[in-house]
């Protein structure tokens, strides 16, 4: 089994004073990205404020500000045999796969990946639906987990598999690089200083506070890093984007 040490941790954080400046660093170590990048002539100001504008902090909130009922959406319950099975034993035999184009794939149980470095926000959540809640997310930063694994070069997106179907098909999602690095995209095992109930997503799910809320994955069951979403679903990086034409990049 792999498993995440101390040592690989407190290398990846130490390393990544600025996790999200390495999201950058691999964006701009792809060629065309480069070229746009540094190229004086065609430096483009839009572009360098659609860059600036994805790095930017969502909005946190107080306490106070706390919703006092953060509603259910979506799956309330996978409800397959398996996830049964697993909420029964209380997920002692639930794993976290982090695979795809990384040269350590990791193997988590959930005591590991609530032994790593936790990250609190209070942020809104946002549906398209046209409903909000301020909630309390608490959970690793994704960048943590991904440097442990060690993304290759190749890496581009990071799609995320569930637990659940929905309308029978498996819901995915998938992010950007720049997402995954955010300091704000968290794998959360707790809402609201309590642990993750099965309707919001245990015994893990996504937050990635700059999007909208079909962005963020609940039961989450494996991470992988992949070069493209081609032949992924049906290709166009998520349950909703695959069956309703919903963006893909859902930026609030
Ligand atoms: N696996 C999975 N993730 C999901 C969904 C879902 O049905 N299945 N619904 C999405 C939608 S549309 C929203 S608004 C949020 C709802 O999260 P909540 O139930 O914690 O409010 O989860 C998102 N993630
Ligand atoms: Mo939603």
């Amino acid at each position: 089994m792999t498993l995440l040490t101390r040592r690989t941790l407190i290398a990846g954080s130490a390393a990544g004073a600025g996790l999200l400046l390495s999201g950058c660093d691999k964006v701009a170590q792809v060629p065309a990205f480069r070229k746009i990048l540094f190229s004086g002539e065609i430096m483009n100001r839009g572009l360098q404020r659609a860059l600036s504008n994805r790095a930017a902090l969502a909005p946190e909130f107080t306490t106070a500000e706390m919703s006092p009922r953060f509603r259910v959406n979506g799956t309330h319950n996978p409800g397959t045999p398996d996830y049964t099975a697993m909420v029964a034993e209380n997920f002692a035999h639930w794993r976290l796969k982090v695979g795809g184009l990384v040269a350590r794939p990791l193997n988590l149980s959930l005591a590991q990946v609530r032994s790593l470095p936790t990250r609190t926000q209070i942020t809104r959540h946002d549906c398209v639906e046209g409903w909000s809640a301020i909630g309390k997310w608490h959970g690793p930063q994704l960048g943590t987990l991904l440097k442990a694994a060690g993304l290759r070069d190749t890496a581009r997106y990071v799609v995320f598999t569930c637990a659940d179907l929905y309308n029978g098909q498996p819901y995915y999602e998938s992010i950007d690089l720049l997402d995954a690095f955010h300091p704000q995209t968290i794998l959360a095992w707790a809402l609201n200083d309590r642990v993750l109930d099965v309707g919001h997503g245990a015994p893990l799910r996504l937050r990635v506070e700059r999007q909208l809320g079909y962005k963020h994955a609940k039961y989450l069951m494996q991470i992988n890093a992949v070069a493209s979403l081609d032949g992924i679903g049906r290709g166009k990086g998520g349950y909703w984007e695959d069956n309703v034409d919903y963006d893909w990049y859902a930026g609030i």
